[in-house]
């Protein structure tokens, strides 16, 4: 079957990869519909894109920041316009469903618009001198070209937390699209070249992570690091890049905890639970995996709970009524697979799913069940470690106290949920649950642009997207105008 061959863009030149290989993007919902076929680049790719960015570097950083933000509106209107192609190529490359792809391109827009009026801000700060007259002020500079490693679950949407701020910012970039997922980062970049702008400024190097993510991180001219992926990959990524002192974004896994108290609103709950577990078939690393029910309402939510995750259409993602699509591929399945088997040995029960599907209309795709599993207990794995897929734990607990406990008590801190009518406990919540996001009575999934993104322990390094984006994206110059016309010695002339 025909499909089409994509290249990198260097320099604002299409190129296939020096190797002349390509790696094929299949739909996972039907393997046999090939998506496309893009490079796959090494590190001499990643050279030749840096050696652009380096030179596209000179004259983007002169650019006045609004008129670089004026590109960035552009491209925002852009994505609007092409919305429904790009959410549909998406679901195409990716599996989840329409409307969650729709709403990935819609949070590309959303960060375009954002990201567009730091370019009237960029604020630094003024602040008086010890000495007269002389002036001292900080302000935001570039940091010069940096690089991009994407994942595959928010294909157009982490980019472009990455693209727009980075750019307004007057940064060059090299992006490294995910492997499975690269045609939505190809559609934002070409927004943004339709958009105006210039050559170089952004490059594209498709390929595997060890390929052309390690040259990324390695190369000596690429100034950070900016990489959304698995804490493995993350911990690899921040060790290389310590060799040549890149500061390094890394936004990495979670298990995320929603909580539901005895005095909840247990239709809102079930509800929350739901699309937060099997939304984008769990595959967010903002996606709920463990349920954590009070004694009170436990049997009644269970009940419910698995009879809707059993209800759940699992399918095609182009087709409107499905609502849980496939997993990515098939490696993702393994670890679906192995997890449930994992809980079940440390004697947690299976209440629904727990299978991947593979008859029938499932037969060339990769999908599995939603999967709820019971009777699981803090410390059992299925407790701790991440699954990204369709799997989510039901843990019981007594008190308030003791779910906070269990909520922290792991190894990652992304985004936490609780479901109470209690303002109380809810801004107790607020103050002790170790995350970088908590939501009251709203699901662990769904967080919006201008606000921090990003998390504690093994999620993250401290550095947010989002509302922060522009502080891994500038470094600061502190300046100080002398206008006294005399020599002034700091911490000397101004003793006494
Ligand atoms: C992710 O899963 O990596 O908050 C990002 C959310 C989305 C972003 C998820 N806006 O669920």
């Amino acid at each position: 079957m025909a499909y089409p061959m994509f290249h990198n863009l260097i320099g604002g030149e299409w190129l296939a990869a020096q190797s002349g290989k390509t790696i094929l993007n299949l739909n996972p919902a039907n393997h046999a519909d090939v998506v496309g076929a893009f490079p796959s680049s090494h590190a001499d790719d990643v050279a030749l894109a840096v050696v652009a960015a380096k030179k596209a570097f000179a004259s983007w950083r002169l650019v006045a920041a609004p008129k670089r933000a004026e590109i960035l509106v552009r491209a925002g209107l852009l994505l609007q316009q092409r919305k429904e192609q790009y959410a549909h190529d998406m679901t195409r490359e990716m599996g989840k469903v329409l409307a969650e792809t729709r709403g990935d391109v819609q949070e590309a827009i959303d960060e375009a618009f954002y990201a567009a009026g730091e370019g009237r801000r960029l604020f630094g700060q003024t602040t008086p001198s010890e000495l007269q007259n002389k002036f001292a002020m900080s302000v935001r500079m570039p940091v010069g070209v940096v690089g991009l490693i994407t994942p595959w679950n928010f294909p157009m949407a982490i980019p472009s937390w990455k693209l727009f701020p980075a750019l307004v910012s007057g940064n060059t970039c090299v992006i490294k699209p995910a492997t499975d997922t690269p045609l939505s980062t190809y559609n934002l970049v070409q927004a943004l070249v339709d958009a105006g702008l210039p050559a170089g400024v952004v490059n594209i190097v498709s390929g595997t992570g060890s390929a052309v993510g390690a040259a990324l991180v390695e190369h000596p001219d690429v100034r950070a690091i900016s990489f959304t992926g698995s804490s493995e990959v993350g911990s690899h990524v921040a060790q290389r890049a310590a060799a040549t002192f890149k500061p390094v974004s890394l936004e990495m896994g979670g298990k995320n905890a929603q909580i539901v108290l005895d005095d909840a609103n247990l239709e809102l709950a079930l509800e929350g639970a739901l699309w937060g577990s099997f939304g984008t078939t769990g595959q967010r690393c903002t996606a709920t995996s463990r349920i954590l029910l009070q004694k009170g309402i436990a049997d009644r939510f269970t009940a419910e709970f698995v009879a809707r995750a059993n209800q759940l259409k699992v399918g095609n993602g182009l087709d409107e009524s499905v609502e849980v699509g496939p997993q990515v591929n098939a490696s993702q399945i393994e670890t679906s697979k192995k997890y449930v088997e994992i809980a079940l040995a440390e004697g947690a029960k299976l209440l629904a799913g727990g299978h991947a599907l593979t008859q029938g209309v499932y037969a060339h795709g990769t999908f599995f069940e939603p999967t709820v599993i019971g009777g699981v207990t803090p410390g059992m794995r299925i407790a701790r470690e991440e699954v990204f897929g369709p799997v989510v734990s039901l843990i019981e607990f007594e008190s308030f106290e003791e779910a906070i406990e269990i909520a922290n008590s792991i190894d990652y801190g992304l985004s936490t949920a609780l479901y109470t009518k209690d303002v109380n406990r809810a801004f107790t919540a607020i103050r002790d649950l170790e995350a970088g996001i908590t939501y009251i009575n709203a699901p662990t999934i769904g967080a919006e642009v201008h606000l921090p993104f990003g998390g504690v322990k093994r999620t993250g390094n401290g550095h947010r997207e989002g509302n922060g984006a522009i502080d891994f994206f500038t470094t600061w110059k502190a300046v100080y105008v002398d206008y006294s016309d005399k020599l002034q010695r700091a911490q000397i002339d101004n003793a006494e």
